[in-house]
């Protein structure tokens, strides 16, 4: 338990955790604000819940955990005491059990889900057979070939051995290529829901990266590895590209289909796509949200000072500022005044 990203399989308040995860589920297909407010603050909680070292015993112990409010304090005794908590019974009903199901489907949201239960489908086989003439696009298709698999989590080792097959591939095209595996990987999970991999390459000798994610994915489709693809590159930016797939461990009897994720940067950007890949995306948030607070914007490819922002929606930036910090995470922690967090601690 004191590690939250490591092996918290056996955390003492497991059961809790389990019957709030449960609850949660429910209420993030559901369309209320409220809804999209509970997710987030039973998310809180479960964090808090798995860093807590000891077992909770009353209703005191589970109100002195920063992150857990009265409600869910009464929630988690509810759960001590009788095993269940009657809420989720009362959240499931009919159409968020169908819509929950259906949400799991890769490129499926809860507005497709909740436009096929009103058309009539209750199951995964309704969708199939076109029931109220819902037409299913090649993404969702291949969600539902391989939804067990796509639905579940990779031993840590299985993403490594999946990325040492990778890496090198990669380094025959270019040997001075930065290819690194980022997000859970990086943070020093046991397990990921699956693989990112961020490129990039110094243009001290006048090269780039460019062209090398379309030959990579290639050679990776022909090596057996790759094996159906999710999203391919816009290669409009050539630097900057994107690629969502499925791919496998190749002549490996049995095994399962899993998620993998390209994403490719200018040199200028690494220090902000690592941080940003390296997540979690809470971590992401909170680092956001300081940036915003010092007048700053941070995304994906660094650090902005001088950002200015549409009174009316603040989503909209009206000039794009000036670099302050983008080439080293340290230099953009540096710059927010945040100490230095290792990958594994970037957990809030
Ligand atoms: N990311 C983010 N906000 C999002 C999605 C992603 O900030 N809405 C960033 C942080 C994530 C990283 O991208 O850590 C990789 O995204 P993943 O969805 O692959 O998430 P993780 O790798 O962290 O977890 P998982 O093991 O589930 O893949
Ligand atoms: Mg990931
Ligand atoms: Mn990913």
């Amino acid at each position: 338990c004191k590690q939250p990203n490591q092996n918290a399989k056996a955390c003492l308040n497991e059961d809790i955790i389990r019957k709030l995860e449960e609850l949660q589920e429910l209420h993030k297909v559901k369309p209320t604000e409220d809804d999209h407010w509970r997710v987030y603050s039973y998310s809180k909680s479960i964090r808090a819940l798995r860093a807590h070292p000891r077992r909770i015993k009353s209703l005191e112990d589970a109100q002195k955990i920063p992150g857990i409010g009265k409600k869910t304090a009464q929630k988690i005794m509810e759960i001590i005491e009788t095993g269940d908590l009657q809420r989720i019974a009362y959240e499931r009903t009919e159409d968020v059990k169908v819509i929950s199901i259906f949400t799991k489907i890769y490129g499926v949201g809860i507005q497709t889900a909740t436009m096929w239960y009103a058309r009539g489908c209750r199951t995964i086989e309704d969708l199939c057979n076109g029931v109220g003439d819902v037409a299913l696009n090649e993404g969702q298709k291949i969600g539902i070939k391989f939804y067990d698999d796509l639905n579940s989590r990779m031993p840590r080792e299985e993403a490594k051995a999946i990325f040492e097959l990778i890496k090198p591939i990669a380094l025959r095209i270019d040997p001075k290529l930065f290819v690194e595996i980022m997000g859970s990987y990086r943070r020093g999970k046991a397990d990921c829901g699956d693989i990112d991999i961020l490129i990039t390459r110094c243009p001290d000798d006048g090269r780039t990266h460019e062209g090398v994610l379309h030959e990579l994915l290639q050679k990776l489709h022909i090596a057996g590895i790759l094996t159906e693809d999710l999203a391919l590159p816009d290669y409009s930016k050539p630097l900057e590209a994107v690629y969502h797939g499925l791919c496998h461990l190749p002549n490996v009897p049995g095994t399962r289909r899993r998620r993998i994720d390209f994403l490719t940067v200018p040199w200028s950007s690494k220090g902000g796509a690592l941080l940003y890949y390296t997540g979690d995306d809470m971590f992401n948030r909170s680092m956001r949200l300081l940036a915003n607070k010092m007048g700053y914007s941070l995304n994906q490819r660094g650090l902005y000072a001088g950002v200015v922002r549409d009174p009316r929606n603040r989503t909209v930036k009206l000039n794009t500022g000036n670099l302050i910090a983008s080439e080293t995470e340290v230099e953009i922690f540096k710059a927010l005044g945040v100490p230095w967090r290792e990958p594994h601690e970037r957990v809030t």
